[in-house]
């Protein structure tokens, strides 16, 4: 059977826009909370295949999204190249212990760490399992620059300075980590696909971190390099690529085109602009603001521009321009898909 988010992809007709939500499975859901005060903590539901699977199906049946993403975090592939990580309640992601020295990189594990996800390639067959055929199940990753940000700066940060300086200081050390990460990326996201993932998306929400050249060098390269990896094996598996906060490189962008299917829009960048820079060439996938999922009047005002500029004829698939946020109350995000639905409908 075919799926309408899949199909959106590869620009075959579909019924209506496709749409689903970034960080549409998380703490903006009662049934979601329920979950992982059952699980303990965050990185525990993320290794329980049974509860993972719960909680990825609970934004479909809640807001019938045209897709589900696999639950998980970008953080679990640093985690098992042997780097120690702890979610702290109120604060994130932190790695105790970060990478600064040459034996730090060399302990890495990389040739075995993509076979030690296993719990996340269980949840995507249980999903697989349990979801409807029409809908589509898309497994993600970091970029290898943000997860590199990670494994260096220990956990989020404003300034970039530890990272930065590596880039300005040891360059090479930097190309080291990023081609590890490439290789386990390359293997993780095959597992993925082999486990039942319909289509991956790599996230690199750090790429607006980086000056022009050093986007292209330290983060942009990478990903065109995972995303023509897979797509030479897997055509049938579209490749979502999302840099968030890059509206100032879009036609360096374009100017190096790339083996992939779908760019995906921050809400920084006005869809206007990324329409006339690669809408000829990339399906676009994006970009609501996600704070006018506060209030109705507003997120019918945005889902009203962005079909304005999109049209209905395909080349779009409706999501925010970047994740759901806490305390959005989800009956404006059951008005966001119904919106899109009706008012897309060919
Ligand atoms: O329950 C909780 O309190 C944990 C909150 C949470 C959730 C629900 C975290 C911690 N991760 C997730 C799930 C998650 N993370 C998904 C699941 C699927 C979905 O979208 O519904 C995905 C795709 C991610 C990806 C992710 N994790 C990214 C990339 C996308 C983005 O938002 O930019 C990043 C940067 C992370 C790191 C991370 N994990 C969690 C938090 C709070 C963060 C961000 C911390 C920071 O800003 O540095």
């Amino acid at each position: 059977m075919s799926q309408i988010f899949v199909d959106a992809c590869f620009r075959r007709p579909t019924p209506h826009t496709p749409i689903w939500m970034m960080r549409q499975a998380g703490r903006y859901l009662p049934e979601y909370m329920a979950i992982r005060e059952k699980a303990g903590n965050f990185l525990n539901l993320c290794h329980a295949p049974e509860m993972a699977c719960e909680v990825t199906i609970q934004p479909i049946d809640r807001l019938n999204v045209d897709a589900a993403i696999l639950f998980s975090d970008i953080l679990v592939i640093p985690n098992e190249m042997g780097m120690e990580l702890e979610f702290i309640k109120g604060f994130g992601p932190k790695f105790p212990k970060t990478l600064k020295t040459q034996a730090d990189l060399d302990a890495l594990e990389v040739e075995h760490a993509a076979d030690k996800l296993t719990y996340v390639y269980d949840t995507i067959k249980l999903v697989r399992k349990e979801l409807a055929e029409d809908k589509a199940l898309i497994g993600f990753t970091g970029s290898p620059w943000t997860l590199a940000t990670y494994m260096i700066e220990g956990q989020g940060t404003k300034t970039y300075a530890i990272v930065k300086k590596k880039i300005a200081t040891d360059p090479e050390y930097m190309h080291s980590l990023l081609a590890k990460l490439t290789h386990v990326i390359k293997q993780y996201l095959e597992k993925q696909i082999f486990a039942g993932a319909n289509a991956v998306q790599i996230f690199d929400s750090w790429a607006s971190a980086l000056e022009e050249p050093a986007f292209f060098e330290f983060s942009w390269k990478y990903m065109l390099e995972i995303a023509e990896h897979i797509k030479a094996k897997y055509p049938h598996i579209p490749v979502l690529l999302f840099p968030k906060g890059v509206s100032g490189y879009l036609d360096k962008i374009a100017e190096m085109g790339g083996n992939f299917d779908v760019f995906c829009v921050d809400w920084s960048t006005p869809m206007e602009l990324a329409k006339a820079k690669l809408g000829d060439t990339y399906v676009l996938q994006g970009n609501m603001e996600p704070t006018r999922l506060y209030s109705k009047e507003a997120t019918k005002e945005g889902v009203e521009h962005i079909i304005d500029v999109m049209g209905t004829e395909g080349g779009h698939i409706f999501n925010l321009g970047h994740g759901m946020l806490p305390d959005l109350d989800p009956e404006n995000a059951k008005y966001l898909v119904d919106t899109v639905h009706e008012l897309t409908k060919r």
